[in-house]
């Protein structure tokens, strides 16, 4: 029997995979979990039935939400990850020189023991030095610590369920009152083709609690549309101007992508503008 797994992108648009072994299949008190094995992407974790990493195009998403700010702020010491359960954001921050210590707040303990049983090149980086895990609502975490951190980064589901509140303005400024002085954040702000909606409220609503606000894109095969949209506020650095200029191994960031990443097609900067 031949058996596939469908993401619904759009009520009339699928993604689908040839699986060959259910690994996991789970409801957690969050939320619905699954993780397959795909022919294609290989080991792929979903989340209410939506793609939230695979093993083969991991490290685009992964990279790109930590390297563009971790390389634009020269001294990301105190870095702080709201979501991202499966680890692979923590990898990319705790690896990067300058950062001194990376903290992950995840609400849902289920999201990262699937990735320890399963997806051990993202879980690892819970056990780093640099590392600390806590089990909690980051929300609640971002209220109970003023002026705390260098750089918080936000790599939640989309907009439904637990991270609803995650794209609210009123969590916005909570994370801007987390920051220090100089402090930055990164939102993962989904696909400028299928969800201008999400854009308004993550574009806009940054724009309007920091000084510098700025969108970057990435290609991503498996999320929807394949083209997949960050967004940065800043307090004080420009994060399109590199800072570092030590080595890291990447392998889609580079000091040439991450300048590309904010040149914006036509129909993404309406979108922007539209917030005005
Ligand atoms: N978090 C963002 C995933 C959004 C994907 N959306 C979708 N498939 N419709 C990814 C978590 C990776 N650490």
């Amino acid at each position: 029997m031949e058996l596939w797994v469908t993401e619904y992108q759009t009520p009339s648009l699928g993604f689908s995979c040839k699986v060959s072994e259910t690994l996991r299949v789970e409801d957690t008190p969050f939320q619905h979990l699954s993780v397959v094995r795909t022919e294609q992407f290989g080991k792929m974790l979903l989340l209410d039935g939506m793609v939230q990493t695979t093993e083969l195009d991991e490290y685009i998403y992964h990279e790109m939400i930590s390297l563009i700010a971790l390389n634009s702020h020269p001294h990301p010491g105190n870095v702080l990850i709201i979501g991202g359960g499966d680890g692979g954001t923590l990898r990319e921050v705790v690896r990067h020189p300058l950062v001194e210590k990376g903290t992950l707040v995840e609400i849902d303990e289920r999201v990262v023991q699937a990735s320890r049983d399963f997806f051990p090149m993202l879980a690892a980086s819970f056990d780093e030095a640099k590392s600390e895990l806590l089990i909690a609502d980051g929300i609640e975490y971002v209220r109970d610590n003023k002026n705390s951190f260098d750089l918080v980064i936000v790599d939640s589901t989309e907009p439904v369920g637990p991270a609803v509140e995650l794209f609210s303005k009123g969590f916005y400024q909570d994370v801007f009152e987390a920051l220090k002085d100089d402090g930055m954040l990164v939102a993962q702000s989904e696909s400028p083709f299928f969800n201008e909606e999400v854009i308004k409220m993550a574009y806009g609503g940054i724009k309007e609690i920091f000084p510098i606000a700025k969108l970057y894109l990435a290609s991503i095969p498996t999320y929807p549309s394949g083209l997949w949209s960050f967004t940065v506020g800043s307090k004080n650095y420009d994060p399109e101007k590199i800072s570092f200029k030590g080595n890291m191994e990447c392998r889609y960031y580079s000091p040439e992508i991450h300048q590309a990443a904010f040149k914006l097609p036509a129909f993404t900067k309406k979108i922007m503008e539209m917030n005005k």
